[in-house]
């Protein structure tokens, strides 16, 4: 039954005299029923993905395109007067992930049911997911984000556990989503777990809550910070909570499914995603013994089969490391097992640093992960190296077959097939439709590279998707964008090591140069867009920074012909669905060796962007298959900067004394014009940071920076030359997919179907 018949039906009524919000409404009952009719997928070994975090983004169309019946839906509707993307417009965006890691999380997801794969998402249900983030007085605030209407996506079960804690237990309640594969007949569940009683009453000032009160906010929020740490105590309870029910859930459905326990393993593959579900290993060892009657070492082994970690950074103050105590004060019941895990690794191995809890009483979680799972895989070639030379040396000279890697992908339905439909019907004018399903297909488009044509084509593709984006942004940013300029485009979380500080100073310097009369050849427009975490001050300078250089230059008419700067409100999966597709510059800017993949770098090469980046995480690997002449690289390896980390020996001030042109841009910061529409406390202390620390060494490459930035500007005034670039990055973004990375995953650890 179409839509247009399934709503006659239903309600008796003519699609075109439904509102924009009632016919959202009936699209997500059909979409479910549609859904409750596929069968689950049934391979014997299944497998649990575990993550803290699940950045789906919107539901909506993404099942129409898996279900195969987007284009119909959208022709239906217009037929009876009205457009998809209003329908679209009103679906709050789920807010269940910080960045890159979450929406890693959603791809697999999309992918794993896309192959037929049995595996599951199992993460928690946060109300008010990530903070939404507003502009002040040229300044982030954070603001509540609540997502979950009364008809959701979410499909209520029955299912509930006990999760005890020290002093109470708290009963659980799942609640899932379908996750659909592309046109298969078959399903999986993401499962997302919450307590009974969220109370939003614990809310106060922006997002600051009553972080003690646990029976009532262990679901209030996900933890908004990327790599600062604290509410520490709280983050233990949601991650327990997590891997409790995640355990249970495991084990219940093994049962089901004829284990006999012992084989377990058989049942059943846990991958760990980042060190936030590593209590998982304890929690399973724990339900062995104590609900299933096995041995301590009897447990160790069969959990020790069926777990895997993977890693997502490299960043010290990103790995958990939590005090003895705190595990004490919330699960005494795993600290016993911890401990025991820690005695069998010094059984084994006489070296301090591969212990699992340290001489101050921390428990390196990522230890225990990497002694009792059987697999650790890095998320891009160069940061899997970097794991085994360097962060994890000792442990992969103890365990050289358990370390693999697994560069990460991104789903082509969501970011090519959804996101620009124009360049997704015209791939498959030139090349079929294969390629949404087998995305190495996409290098038939490698003979068109010559084809001015197709060059042509693809330009105006990419023009339309700058006008669509112009409107977007007009209707709900408040911003007014040139549909005629070069974008450019950094859009990702706010740290110091990704480097935004970077791309502000070139602003200057361009701002600085127009004001001198040397005018750019084509306008210029540098979008940034992306969260800072709400405790990390120089994050916030940054943020600052850009939003006062936006005031400034967009207010200057003598600038803003030239030059134009916006930070966009809120970044988030649904705003980078619309500017991914009309950038043409992607800025991946990362001080080598800092970023462990990036995925946004992926989206916008499938895209037709052009990267201008550093040889970092899976830049390097794009540069690999684009070819270096169609990218634009520069900036010191991670060789090198490892090294000087080593060494100590990197001063950001002889890179500010000795080069005029870094100067005067960093002094920028410091000027009259600035000064007048910022905050002169956050405006001294960015540029005390980037003189006297730049611990993420910003002014070491700023001077080429500015250099191949010139050359990228000057290089996109021949555009049959660019448009080759784009066909080439295009034709050769296949490897990116996530289908690639989950079929590795699961051909290589998880072994299931
Ligand atoms: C750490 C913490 C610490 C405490 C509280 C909350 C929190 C949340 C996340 C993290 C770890 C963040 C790690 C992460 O997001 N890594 C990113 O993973 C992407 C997917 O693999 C990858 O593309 C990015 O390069 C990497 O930065």
């Amino acid at each position: 039954m179409n839509f247009t018949k399934f709503v006659e039906t239903k309600l008796n009524k003519k699609l075109s005299s439904l509102s924009n919000e009632e016919i959202y409404l009936e699209l997500l009952n059909y979409v479910k029923e549609l859904g409750a009719n596929k069968t689950k997928n049934t391979a014997k070994r299944k497998v649990y993905y575990i993550s803290a975090e699940f950045l789906i983004g919107k539901l909506l169309s993404n099942n129409l395109i898996n279900l195969g019946i987007y284009k119909d839906v959208k022709k239906e509707l217009e037929a009876a007067g009205k457009s998809i993307s209003k329908i679209e417009d009103i679906e709050p965006e789920p807010s269940l992930g910080n960045g890159g890691l979450g929406r890693l999380a959603a791809c697999f997801v999309d992918s794993m049911s896309s192959l037929g794969i049995n595996g599951e998402g199992v993460g928690l249900n946060y109300h008010c997911g990530l903070f939404k983030q507003v502009f002040r007085n040229n300044e982030q605030e954070a603001e509540p984000n609540f997502w979950i209407e009364n008809n959701s996506w979410l499909i209520p079960t029955d299912i509930s556990y006990e999760v005890p804690f020290k002093d109470f237990v708290l009963k659980s309640k799942l609640d899932r989503l379908d996750v659909l594969g592309y046109e298969k007949d078959t399903k999986n569940y993401l499962n997302l777990f919450d307590i009974e009683a969220v109370d939003y009453k614990l809310i106060k000032e922006g997002i600051s809550f009553d972080k003690k009160d646990i029976k009532s906010n262990l679901t209030l929020f996900l933890y908004p910070d990327d790599s600062d740490k604290n509410g520490e105590l709280l983050r233990i309870y949601q991650q327990y909570f997590m891997v409790s029910n995640a355990a249970q859930l495991i084990l219940d459905e093994a049962i089901e499914r004829g284990s006999n326990i012992k084989d377990l393993a058989e049942y059943a593959y846990v991958q760990i995603n980042d060190t936030h579900p590593s209590l998982v290993i304890p929690e399973l060892i724990r339900l062995l013994i104590e609900k299933h009657n096995l041995e301590f070492t009897e447990a160790v082994e069969i959990v020790m089969g069926m777990t895997g970690y993977t890693n997502h950074t490299i960043l010290a103050e990103a790995l958990e490391k939590w005090p003895l105590s705190f595990l004490e004060e919330v699960v005494p019941h795993l600290v016993g097992i911890i401990k025991k895990l820690d005695e069998l690794v010094g059984k084994y191995f006489d070296n301090s640093a591969l212990q699992i809890i340290d001489e101050s009483g921390r428990v390196h979680m990522a230890h225990m992960d990497i002694h009792f799972a059987n697999s650790v895989n890095g998320v891009a070639a160069l940061h899997t190296d970097i794991l085994k030379k360097s962060e994890l040396k000792d442990f992969y000279e103890i365990y050289p077959n358990k370390f693999n890697n697994k560069t990460n992908g991104i789903t082509f339905r969501r970011w090519l097939e959804f996101a620009n439909q124009d360049l997704a019907d015209y791939i498959k004018e030139l090349i079929g439709k294969e390629y949404l399903t087998d995305a190495t297909q996409l290098e038939k488009l490698l003979e068109f590279v010559d084809n001015k044509e197709v060059g042509k084509k693809l330009e105006e593709i990419k023009f339309k998707n700058k006008v669509a984006l112009k409107k977007y942004l007009k209707d709900n940013k408040g911003i007014e964008l040139d549909e005629n300029s070069i974008i450019d485009t950094q859009i990702k979380r706010f740290h110091e090591y990704k480097r935004q500080q970077m791309n502000a100073l070139y602003v200057i310097h361009k701002y600085l140069e127009i004001k001198a009369g040397k005018l750019p050849k084509r306008k210029i427009t540098v979008i940034f867009g992306g969260k800072a975490a709400p405790a990390y001050t120089i994050a916030q300078d940054v943020i600052h920074l850009i939003l006062c250089l936006s005031e400034l230059i967009n207010n200057d008419p003598e600038v803003s012909k030239h030059l134009n700067v916006f930070l966009v409100e809120n970044y988030n999966v649904t705003v980078a669905e619309k500017l991914i597709p009309a950038t043409d510059i992607s800025e991946q800017i990362s001080l080598a060796s800092k970023e462990a993949s990036g995925t946004g770098n992926m989206k916008f090469m499938l895209n037709g962007a052009l990267t201008l980046g550093t040889m970092d995480g899976a830049n390097v690997e794009i540069a690999e298959l684009a070819g270096l002449e169609n990218i634009y690289t520069f900036g010191k390896d991670s060789d090198y900067i490892i090294d000087l980390y080593e060494r100590h020996a990197y001063k950001s001030s002889e890179y500010y004394n000795n080069d005029e042109l870094i100067k005067r841009a960093v002094d920028f910061i410091l000027s009259d014009e600035v000064k007048k529409v910022g905050n002169e406390e956050r405006l001294t202390r960015l540029h005390n940071e980037l003189v006297n620390k730049d611990w993420f060494m910003t002014l070491i490459d700023l001077k080429e920076y500015i250099e191949i930035k010139e050359k990228v500007f000057e290089d996109y005034e021949d555009r049959d030359s660019w448009n080759k670039k784009v066909i080439r990055n295009i034709a050769k973004a296949g490897f990116f997919s996530s289908d690639r990375t989950i079929e590795q995953y699961n051909k290589d650890i998880w072994k299931s179907k």
